[in-house]
């Protein structure tokens, strides 16, 4: 059974108990109003219990189970491992909390439920009681917030000195990737100058410019730090490596940043995941129009030789661009 077709089942079997409470619930109705309201709440208490509660609570254990199988490999940066340890984190403290609050609250839709000669209390407010929840939560978040924090500030430092630098451009419906060439240094950047061949509008006066590669493909070394810097040329993307647990948003305007150390090479977690068809996905993680779900790529890891191999061979922007100038002033 699919998921899908688990959790219709689930909604079937809930419409029919409905449905037959509802047909009890008529059936009564030449009752006496007082014992019909007793009986009535009596079935209503003990309906939602059984449905909503029990229902709900094997659905949720069910969605746990089928998700376990199905989780993603180990992260391949130290990055993703802290990230998810605070997910995991946040996912046991809230499902402890969840089971608790929700079997008290069903628990006390049966025992007080309304019925005849039992009048609800008033109780003001005891500040003591207040005190001690407010103090309790505080608690909780801290013990939630402090790991997150520690790690948020690991993750988001500078990136090493010796990192790969790669800048990555979100656009409808799309990524484009420019690495630095020899100087190491990207060229200025001016919308206004975008046009066909030049996507991502780079000054050609700009001379830290003139060696810069643009490309579709991304492709990275094994064990270095990958520093990515983040932009969008239109509306909010976000840059999601799921396998890095890593995920950053693209926004128009304001560069973003975040770097990873990743620690193995494709070809290292197809022999790991023991799928031969393994890729490292990228996708894009903000709702950004219809073409949302075409903005998928792959990154691919390889041996830092592999590497310096490949970006030898690429040809820097501005060749392209010099060549096509020429050739448009010919004309
Ligand atoms: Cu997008």
């Amino acid at each position: 059974m699919t998921f899908g077709e688990f959790m219709l089942l689930v909604a079937g079997i809930f419409i029919l108990a409905w449905i037959v409470f509802a047909i009890g619930h008529l059936i009564e109705l030449n009752k006496d109003p007082e014992e019909f309201t007793d009986s009535h709440n009596k079935r209503t208490a003990w309906a939602m219990f059984i449905i909503i509660y029990v229902g709900g609570m094997l659905a949720s254990a069910y969605s746990v189970w089928y998700y376990l199988e199905r989780k993603l490999p180990e992260p391949a940066a130290q990055q993703g491992v802290w990230i998810q340890t605070i997910n995991d984190l946040n996912v046991l403290a809230t499902g402890i909390v969840f089971v608790i609050t929700t079997t008290m609250l069903f628990l006390y839709i049966i025992k007080y439920y309304g019925r005849k000669g039992r009048k609800a209390q008033y109780i003001p407010g005891k500040i003591k009681v207040e005190m001690m929840i407010v103090a309790g939560v505080a608690i909780g978040l801290m013990i939630l917030i402090l790991p997150s924090g520690y790690y948020w500030f690991q993750i988001m430092t500078p990136a090493p000195k010796d990192a790969i630098k790669v800048e990555v451009t979100g656009y409808q419906f799309a990524w484009m990737f420019r690495y630095p060439g020899p100087d190491g240094k990207f060229g200025k950047r001016d919308w206004r100058l975008i046009n066909p061949d030049n996507p991502l509008g780079i000054d050609p006066n700009d001379p830290a410019g003139h060696d810069d590669i643009v490309t579709t493909e991304f492709k990275v070394p094994v064990g270095k730090p990958i520093a990515l810097h983040i932009r969008s040329r239109d509306v909010i993307h976000s840059f999601f490596i799921p396998f890095f647990r890593m995920k950053m948003d693209a926004v128009p305007g304001v560069p973003t940043f975040m770097w990873f150390t990743p620690k193995y090479t494709t070809v290292q977690m197809r022999e790991k995941t023991g799928n031969e068809n393994f890729v490292y996905e990228v996708a894009c993680a903000e709702l950004c129009g219809s073409g949302h779900s075409s903005m998928r790529t792959t990154i691919d890891i390889v041996e830092p030789q592999e590497f310096e191999q490949w970006l030898n061979k690429q040809t820097a922007w501005y060749e392209t661009y010099k060549n096509k100038q020429v050739i448009a002033e010919m004309k």
